[in-house]
């Protein structure tokens, strides 16, 4: 299988998310794809490959135009006003108040943002476009007749909504390709997101949309981030209706209960009549992940890549979360070996 890697991911190293009422250093680094990149190489899945450069179309395909721009220049209003440490949102619109694009950098933060765990740094917006365009040569890969192909994106996607960031994503890589594979003449894209968080951006992106179904497994909203969007209500809305399914389990799940669901996200995959896939691959479900609560071991990754296999669609793999560095690799890439069997 063909993987798509750019250094430019080094680009989003912060420093720090608020985490249990602490900064703390952020799970999201650099050494995350070092580590799945190293492991690809080491088990030799196949060719690395530089992403091309597809500029801003495809992002506006997905992501509303004000908010591009501010991804874009929200680091040059920041430095402006002499701060060159990382920039975090403090407070946002809730219940009863306005959503009014406020003029200023601390405004917009809020305003574009769900959470404090993002930072923007210098280098985001380029890291965030560099993992777009990982995601879209992948694409360009399976469009040219590949099986499949892995995009080892980083900063990870899945969060990332139309017009917010947040969850440690910019731009939702995974959404754009998939939209990109409509533009392209697929006729039914089917996400499957198997992270341990929901894919809240992805689902929201699509939620109206017959063309693209989207379904995930995570952790119960009831009692894990992002809280606000993932239960198992949430079946899409007016065309969309039926083109959503969400598959919310508890703390503590191990593979039982979790191949359970991915059974059945694949029969509805099935029944759907997708012609083409994209998995949100997030590995973040082990259960040494430092920030998640779920009971995989690392065996169980061979299983899942076996499931999604007898699917028999073209598929891409997209990176998105996993925080238990030393294993994240062998996590990954264990989906990756067993799909190609
Ligand atoms: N107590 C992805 O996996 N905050 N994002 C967690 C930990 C946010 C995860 C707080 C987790 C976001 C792509
Ligand atoms: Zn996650």
């Amino acid at each position: 299988m063909l993987t798509v890697y750019s250094d430019d991911h080094r680009l989003q190293d912060g420093k720090a998310e608020l985490v249990d009422g602490k900064l703390q250093p952020c799970f999201e680094m650099p050494r995350r794809a070092d580590m799945v990149l190293d492991r690809v190489k080491t088990v030799g899945l196949g060719e690395v490959v530089e992403p091309k450069n597809f500029g801003k179309e495809p992002i506006l395909r997905v992501h509303a135009e004000n908010f591009v721009t501010f991804l874009e220049t929200a680091w040059d209003e920041w430095s402006a006003l002499g701060r060159s440490h990382d920039a975090l949102p403090l407070n946002w619109s809730v219940r009863g108040m306005q959503n009014r694009e406020p003029e200023v950098i601390d405004g917009k933060l809020s305003y574009f943002s769900f959470d404090a765990g993002t930072p923007v740094t210098a280098g985001t917006w380029r890291a965030a476009t560099a993992s777009v365009n990982v995601a879209l040569t992948g694409l360009e890969a399976v469009l040219g007749g590949a099986r499949s192909a892995f995009s080892l994106c980083r900063p990870p996607g899945h969060h990332a909504a139309a017009e917010y960031y947040g969850g440690y994503c910019f731009l939702n890589n995974a959404a754009i390709a998939a939209q990109a594979w409509r533009d392209r003449g697929a006729g039914r894209v089917a996400i499957l997101d198997v992270d341990y968080h929901h894919g809240n951006g992805t689902q929201s992106i699509f939620y109206e949309r017959a063309d693209v179904f989207f379904t995930s497994i995570h952790g119960d909203p009831r009692q894990e981030f992002p809280y606000f969007l993932g239960y198992a209500e949430e079946t899409g809305s007016g065309p969309g209706e039926g083109a959503n399914a969400n598959f919310p389990l508890r703390w503590g799940s191990g593979f039982d209960l979790w191949s359970e669901a991915l059974d059945q996200a694949c029969k509805a995959i099935t029944a759907q009549g997708a012609d083409a896939l994209v998995i949100s691959l997030g590995v973040d479900t082990f259960k040494e992940d430092p920030i998640s609560q779920f009971r995989l071991e690392s065996e169980d990754y061979f299983r899942i890549g076996e499931r999604i296999a007898k699917l028999g669609l073209p598929t891409l793999f997209v990176m998105e979360g996993g925080y238990a560095v030393e294993a994240i690799g062998i996590n990954a890439v264990n989906v990756l070996t067993a799909f190609e069997q």
